[in-house]
């Protein structure tokens, strides 16, 4: 067997490593048991197998509940090593009878690493409960093969059933023995057919067929193994008889007997039914492979998906900030009362270069009620800013609550947890992000208003005032308005901005806005992003790996061209040779071999 297959198998091994899906999506948990059943396989068979071409092979002695494997098992070894019995299932645990010689390699890991080694005691006689594999060390059986005798297919123990399954993902040849009463059964011929898909290399034991249905009963199987795409499988057929000291006398096995010795004793042939076997299984992971590849892509998407979700919910709550801003609605109500009656009583307006004082004129004779210090302003800016940004806080959680909860992954990744609503702080944390603001503000004008003459003006008008009419005229506009409202506010923010512009100019008051809105956007982004995380840390704690699609893809490609090299470098064999061709003279074993499997 070449190495060739190796690299890429330990690549596609590595990668079927990471793969987890643990989003609810269509398909996932499907994809998720083929993943974890190749990587299985790959570890417990197709690696070792492949780094120890020479290694013994495992024969897998399955079939149905009561079909005499584990007579025929004894019968093959030569002695008693495994236990027969008149309930069903006998065979709890698998017995493995190796020659000593093999000890090391079917003791050790190699093979069946999951399966805990059963040692000392006897397999002969009692049940014991302990899940393992036991092991038999018998001089009567041949070096190079390991015989195992397996719990029933059809057995009405779970445990059972997973483990014979286990041990068809590891055998190199499998014994599928039947019986003429029972060859019919569907849940063995299944398993049969699993094998094949596998492209298993199989041998068919048709046990205890009775002498007068011998004809019949032959007959109706080799039908059936036709339908089964397993017309060239070797068919071996068993008389019944009477147990001698309950084995079975050696004549009626000695077709079998002799197929096994002969296969045993060739090196190559053993390694041909290995490298056939490994083939099939490798063929059959690479062929599904693009199913768990596919999963594991869609696991990506879901993810894009639920997270472009909850990015737009609070992209919008930003864009609300912004949208109140321009269009002027923080400066309503509230605020623009408090502003008024802060620019009525004079205490800014007295202050004003002269150019503006026909707008004062036309703003007293509108403004009415009690002079208000700029500190009320600028609460009513605080509290209006900070519940927009509380409503928005909450809306956007209900946005993206929504949206995930309209897709089955997201409702699952949200589980049950309730994020309807913003955090439980949010009021404090928005109040506190006015604040900060607040103080990026005044930040801004003790340095934009360091030089002297600006820093004269500035104490003139007030830190707290100029603070002020920097928030209105950022959040002054006229979009949102009523009539009357624009007149007024539409003054106000004139009198912010002239305010503004006698201190730091023009271009200052400009620049000024600017950054103030970007601040206040970068702090809101701030808020948003962090209540996003309540969404977002959910996908980012899956830690999905983005790059793991291609690496299963290239992979897979890689596997695919290793084994299109290796079937260019030798014919496999299509199924091992029948008993007509191992009933010929030894010289000829191996050409014989040859013919029916390339013919
Ligand atoms: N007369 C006769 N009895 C047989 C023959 N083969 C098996 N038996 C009996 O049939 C019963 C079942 O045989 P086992 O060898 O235990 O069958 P098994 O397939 O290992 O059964 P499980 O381990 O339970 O799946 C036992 O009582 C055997 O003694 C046979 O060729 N002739
Ligand atoms: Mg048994």
């Amino acid at each position: 067997m070449s190495g060739s297959l190796l690299s890429p198998l330990e690549s596609l091994r590595d990668a079927l490593g990471q793969v987890r899906m643990p989003l609810l999506v269509p398909g996932a948990e499907a994809a998720r048991g083929l993943a974890g059943g190749f990587t299985n396989q790959l570890d417990d068979y197709i690696l070792p197998r492949l780094r120890d071409a020479d290694a013994p092979l495992l024969a897998v002695v399955g079939g149905s509940t009561g079909s005499g494997k584990s007579t025929l098992v004894n019968r093959l070894v030569g002695k008693p090593v495994t236990t027969p019995g008149v309930l069903r299932p006998t065979t709890r645990h698998p017995v493995l009878v190796h020659n000593p010689a093999d000890t090391e390699w079917f003791a050790s890991d190699h093979i069946l690493p999951r399966l805990p080694r059963i040692t000392g005691g006897t397999a002969l006689g009692g049940t014991d409960d302990v899940f393992g594999l036991r092991l038999v060390a018998a001089g009567e059986i041949p070096a190079g093969l390991g015989l195992l005798d397996a719990p029933d297919l059809d057995s009405v123990s779970q445990t059972n059933r997973e483990m014979a399954g286990m041990l068809m993902a590891a055998a190199d040849l499998w014994f599928f023995v039947t019986t003429a009463s029972r060859y019919a059964d569907a849940v063995p011929w299944a398993a049969l057919r699993a094998a094949v898909d596998r492209n298993a290399a199989v041998v068919i034991v048709l046990n205890r067929v009775p002498a007068e249905a011998m004809a019949e009963v032959t007959a109706h199987v080799r039908q059936m193994l036709a339908a089964e795409r397993l017309a060239n499988a070797p068919l071996f057929v068993i008389p019944e008889s009477p147990l001698v000291d309950g084995m079975l006398p050696a004549d009626r096995t000695a077709e079998l007997q002799t197929w096994v010795n002969n296969l045993v004793a060739d090196a190559a042939m053993r390694a041909a039914v290995a490298r056939r076997t490994v083939d099939g299984a490798v063929g059959h992971i690479a062929a599904d492979m693009p199913t768990i590849t596919d999963a594991v892509a869609q696991q990506l998407n879901t993810a894009a998906g639920l997270r472009a979700a909850a990015d737009e919910s609070y992209a919008q709550a930003v864009a609300d900030l912004e949208d109140a801003a321009s269009d002027g609605s923080l400066m309503r109500g509230e605020v623009l009362a408090r502003w008024q009656e802060f620019v009525g009583t004079g205490q800014l307006l007295k202050r004003l270069e002269e150019g503006v004082g026909r707008l004062r004129d036309r703003i007293s004779a509108a403004v009415r009620g009690e002079p208000a210090p700029p500190e009320q302003v600028t609460e009513a800016i605080e509290s209006g800013l900070a519940s927009l940004l509380v409503d928005s806080a909450n809306d956007a959680a209900r946005r993206a609550d929504r949206a995930w909860s309209q897709d089955p992954a997201g409702r699952a990744l949200l589980g049950g947890a309730d994020l309807a609503r913003a955090s439980a702080d949010i009021s404090d944390r928005s109040a506190a992000l006015v604040r900060a603001w607040q103080d990026d503000l005044l930040e801004m004008i003790r340095t934009e208003g360091a030089d002297k003459r600006q820093t004269a003006r500035v104490m003139a008008y007030g830190l707290n005032g100029i603070s002020l009419a920097l928030m209105v005229a950022v959040f002054s506009a006229t979009g949102g308005l009523s009539g009357a409202e624009i007149g007024i506010a539409g003054g106000t923010t004139v009198l912010a901005q002239k305010l503004l512009e006698a201190v730091f100019g023009e271009d200052g008051v400009r620049r000024m806005s600017k950054a103030a809105m970007e601040k206040l956007t970068v702090r809101v982004e701030g808020l948003m992003n962090e209540e996003k995380a309540r969404f977002t840390s959910r996908l980012d704690a899956l830690e999905l790996d983005p790059d793991l699609p291609a690496r299963l893809h290239a992979a897979t490609v890689q596997v695919q061209q290793a084994r299109d090299v290796e079937d260019a470098e030798a014919l496999l064999p299509a199924s091992p040779p029948g008993p007509d061709e191992v009933a010929a003279p030894r010289k000829n074993w191996r050409e014989s071999m040859r013919n029916w499997w390339n013919g």
